[in-house]
């Protein structure tokens, strides 16, 4: 089930989106092909409107790029993007958010962070873990 959220109050957080842009790709190369699902947190990407977006895919019955863990500013409005290969829900644990993917398709869950700790969201009829998010 899609859920929205209200993305039009965080409409100053658009600032500084190249910098968190080149601090996500350092992240990302920094992390490499390691696929363990360490400590470190990248920054989602934020766009125009203050929404912090997540991109996960799903191919080859692993994660791209292996499993990572996203900081999620507390009361930000998150939209998590899962492309997958194959059909599975998308579940976000804590939010209780649920969203139907189909094979080869992309699904997109959208809600309000205003829950701390530290969230699995997963492939939900595999059990398989697909990233986390750390809302604080
Ligand atoms: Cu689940």
């Amino acid at each position: 089930m899609r859920t929205r959220g209200n993305g039009t109050i965080f409409g100053s957080r658009g600032r500084g989106r190249g910098l968190l842009a080149a601090t996500l790709v350092a992240a990302a190369l920094a992390l490499g092909g390691c696929g363990a699902a360490g400590t470190a947190r990248l920054a989602p990407a934020v766009t125009a409107d203050g929404v912090q977006r997540v991109e996960v895919a799903f191919a080859g019955g692993v994660v791209t790029g292996g499993l990572r863990r996203y900081a999620v500013p507390l009361g930000s409005t998150v939209e998590l993007v899962v492309a997958s290969d194959v059909a599975d829900e998308v579940h976000v644990h804590g939010y209780d958010r649920l969203s139907y993917v189909t094979a080869g398709a992309t699904t997109s869950v959208r809600f309000v962070a205003d829950l701390p700790g530290v969230f699995d969201v997963e492939l939900e009829q595999r059990g398989l873990p697909l990233t986390q998010l750390e809302i604080a």
